[in-house]
């Protein structure tokens, strides 16, 4: 693993513009089941049933029940070293574009200071009447949750079928078209627009290393496969990443 570790710390120490994009993988090592993985979210239920508007419209109690099970699951799990290595890595490199499809917040309590959180956030909650949104972090008396206005309270994450954040998927964009290298951990590569960051920044010539316990859709795309735990490879990659700048 050394000389591919090597290599890729090259990668990153001559690279003038980094994106970073995380996906579940990058929790599971704090303790958070992935989506597709064996214990994956969605081997118990299926996806149409859980997230999406139309199923929050048709079973709202059902949904909320699901994220409250997974709110608080978060409330007692850490970042992990990968989170911490990436939080530093924004610090030693300078222009560095962290782009999550996670909802945990834990890229931003490693101290992660700028992360484009593509699929939403489990902590914040918006009105589907109002559109109110707020940071909550406890947990609700009874489900589902209703706002002042009387309106239903949703996550305020991206569902399948819906539209991501504008702004933040404008900033990636960007990120995507000017970087240099991207850095991918810990993602399926199945759900879009993000599976396409990688093969969008590979098309324009900027190298793409993938860090993965397994083979994935970006595989065969990626100049360097770092194949392993994200807790365990990317803090050894950022070693090896300040080795070579010393
Ligand atoms: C949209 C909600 C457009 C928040 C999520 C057909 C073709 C192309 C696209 C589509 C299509 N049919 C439908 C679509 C669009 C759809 C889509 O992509 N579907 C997929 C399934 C085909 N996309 C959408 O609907 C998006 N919106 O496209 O709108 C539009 C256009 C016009 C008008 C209207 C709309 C919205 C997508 C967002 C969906 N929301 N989450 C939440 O509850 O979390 S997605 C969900 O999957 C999570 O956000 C998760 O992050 C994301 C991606 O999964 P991964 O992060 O990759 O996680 P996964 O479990 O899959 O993989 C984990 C990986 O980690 C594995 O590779 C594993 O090996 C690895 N791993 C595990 N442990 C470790 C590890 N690696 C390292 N170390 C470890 N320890
Ligand atoms: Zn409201």
């Amino acid at each position: 693993m050394t000389d591919v570790l090597e290599t890729a710390a090259q990668i990153l120490s001559r690279s003038k513009a980094l994106a970073i994009l995380t996906g579940a993988g990058i929790s599971a090592e704090s303790g958070v089941p992935t989506f597709r993985g064996k214990d994956g979210y969605w081997q118990n239920y299926r996806t149409e049933e859980l997230a999406t508007p139309q199923a929050f419209q048709r079973n709202p109690t059902l949904v909320w029940e699901w994220y409250s099970m997974r709110r608080n699951l978060l409330a007692s799990v850490r970042p992990n070293p990968a989170h911490y290595a990436i939080a530093e890595m924004e610090r030693l490199g300078g222009n560095l574009t962290l782009i999550t499809q996670n909802v945990d917040g834990l890229h931003q309590l490693a101290g992660s200071k700028r992360v484009l959180e593509i699929h939403g956030n489990i902590w914040r909650i918006k009105c589907v009447r109002c559109n109110r949104k707020e940071e909550r972090r406890e947990s609700f008396e009874e489900l589902p949750p209703r706002c002042v206005c009387g309106g239903l309270l949703r996550p305020d994450v991206v569902w399948f079928g819906e539209m991501l954040p504008k702004d933040v998927l404008s900033e990636s964009y960007r990120a995507v078209e000017s970087c240099d290298v991207m850095l991918v951990v810990g993602t399926s590569g199945v759900v879009q627009p993000a599976a396409s960051f990688p093969y969008m920044a590979k098309e324009r010539g900027a190298r793409v290393i993938e860090v993965n316990m397994e083979r994935t859709a970006i595989s065969s795309i990626a100049d360097v496969t770092l194949r392993g735990k994200a807790g365990e490879v990317v803090p050894a990659l950022l070693e090896m990443w300040k080795q070579s700048l010393s």
